[in-house]
């Protein structure tokens, strides 16, 4: 970290960037190696074809789906005169190595992709959607020949979305599915209860959403998924490669439910419903049966409606348990979680509770220069205990600390402001003590939403922090540059005003 800092500092500040139509091919994250062709583009006609081997059927479509949506250009399975004549040709290849490693070939005979799995060509997808020209909807455009091998430095590149302080409805979410699948990242983390409100019906329990869904911060109006909601979620994710996380938050930030059920709390009465924003005054009644059997048929509602490997238990910020009573608690509730077959997930206080559930991964939400005394052997015991860690230093990756003074929304309490550099200029490899690559699952950028309403105010607080965010969890440190990072936002802040996502013209890029 200090060294990339003292490069940034030393180097002049970066040329005006080429005028549009003469960068070269620009793709963020930054792949692992990419080469320009010498040869003439592909020209992208005003229709197209795909072909994939029957495994990679499913980025097949989202890329027949995504270029179409792009470009206008008619886009369709199979090829004129059989799969080979297809214009991209999506092949199974065991020799491609790397998490989510690809191989992107163009030159003026057609587009190849090879992956060993589906998750490495969704990644290519994703690449080719920034090689191919923005123009005029419908007309042809020329692909630039390149070659590309690429894979991520982390499996686990995450964004999370707080829909308990705000609720966010089906497309809203789905909208953001797209935005940040863009960026490769492939795992969405939705926050799906707080103090305000408790978002995800669960069928054993219904007041959770009769009840407790009805608030939202500053008396907003609520909402919650039913269970087919919640369904289309996850089918609309995994059409673009990205896992959904769901988190049920334990035993603190839950007045929703304690407002939904009153033999849920201490003392046994239901709680008026909470429109604040303050933290750690509300904890569901450790002592109590009750208690441990509403974590279990949630987890089991929860976990049945999950595809993914990941079932989140929160566990942050628990201040009305005393530290007994959170570590008897957490103890249980993950062994629950891990009954469901599910990888334990939670904030990286759970490092205080045990012996967790083998595996059981710890989400680091402190700063990038660890401030509290023993936290690195805290964070450290999750690898310990045989599990990773997914890095959420909060004065990095919290998207909703202000850029700036001049930012509308957002909290400042995270060291304050936390500009793009801020954001790009860390490594997480080296904010925990004895915590290197091997230990870590990812990174991931969380979204709490006390001060954002829609899904613009989501879209301008994360974009363009959650790009730098998302290479850092997939380019090599050593291959990360600031300036190089600022020269390929301005070509995809083009694609985003073309998609319509709303971002943050931060006075750092030299945006078109
Ligand atoms: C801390 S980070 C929280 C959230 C707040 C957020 C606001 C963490 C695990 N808990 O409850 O929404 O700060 O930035």
């Amino acid at each position: 970290v200090g060294a990339v800092l003292v490069l940034a500092a030393c180097t002049p500040p970066p040329a005006e960037p080429p005028p549009a139509g003469a960068v070269g091919p620009s793709v963020v994250p930054r792949p692992v190696e990419l080469t320009a062709g010498e040869g003439a583009p592909f020209v992208l006609g005003t229709s197209a074809t795909v072909s994939a081997d029957p495994e990679l059927a499913g980025p097949a479509a989202a890329l027949v789906e995504l270029l179409h949506e792009d470009t206008g250009v008619a886009v369709a399975t199979g090829g004129a005169a059989g799969p080979a004549d297809a214009d991209v040709r999506l092949t199974v290849d065991p020799a491609v190595t790397g998490y989510d490693g690809y191989l992107l070939h163009v030159d003026d005979n057609g587009i190849d992709i090879a992956a060993a799995e589906p998750s490495g060509a969704f990644a290519a997808v994703q690449t080719l959607r920034q090689l191919v020209p923005l123009g005029d909807p419908g007309a042809a455009r020329e692909v630039p020949a390149v070659d590309v091998r690429d894979h991520a430095r982390f499996a686990y590149r995450g964004a999370m979305l707080d829909v308990a302080r705000h609720f966010f409805g089906v497309q809203d979410v789905e909208r953001y599915v797209d935005d940040v699948a863009l960026l490769k990242v492939n795992h969405l983390h939705l926050h799906l209860t707080d103090d305000q409100g408790w978002r995800i019906a669960i069928g054993s329990w219904p007041r959770l959403t009769e009840v407790g869904a009805a608030n939202a911060v500053d008396g907003d109006p609520g909402g919650f998924y039913t269970q087919d909601d919640y369904r289309a979620i996850v089918a609309h994710a995994a059409a673009r490669g990205v896992t959904i996380v769901p988190e049920i938050d334990m035993p603190g930030h839950t007045n929703a439910a304690l407002a939904s059920y009153g033999e849920l709390n201490p003392d046994g009465r239901a709680v008026p419903a909470y429109s604040g924003i303050e933290v750690g005054f509300s904890t569901l009644d450790p002592e109590s049966e009750t208690t441990y059997r509403f974590v279990e048929d949630v987890l089991d509602e929860v976990a049945a409606l999950t595809p993914g490997p990941y079932l989140h238990i929160g566990g942050d910020e628990s201040r009305a348990t005393s530290d007994e009573q959170y570590a008897a608690f957490v103890t249980r509730a993950a062994q629950i979680a891990a009954g469901t077959g599910k990888t334990v997930v939670g904030w990286h206080e759970i490092a205080d509770a045990g012996p967790l559930p083998p595996g059981t991964v710890g989400q680091y939400w402190s700063y990038v220069r660890p401030e509290t005394k023993g936290l690195a052997q805290r964070v450290r015991s999750f690898v310990d205990r045989g599990g990773r860690l997914i890095m959420s230093p909060a004065d990095a990756t919290y998207l909703d600390m202000k850029y700036d003074a001049s930012t509308p929304h957002g909290l400042q309490w995270a060291r304050g402001f936390t500009d793009l550099a801020e954001a790009y200029s860390w490594d997480p490899a080296q904010v925990v003590d004895g915590v290197g690559d091997d230990d870590l699952l990812g990174v991931e950028a969380p979204l709490w939403t006390e001060t954002l309403r829609t899904v613009e105010d989501v879209e301008s607080m994360a974009f363009p922090r959650l790009a730098a965010v998302a290479e850092i969890a997939w380019t090599p440190q050593q291959d990360r540059q600031l300036d190089d990072l600022k020269a390929r936002l301005v070509p995809l802040g083009e694609r985003w005003d073309a998609a319509g996502v709303t971002y943050t013209k931060v006075p750092q890029v030299s945006w078109r």
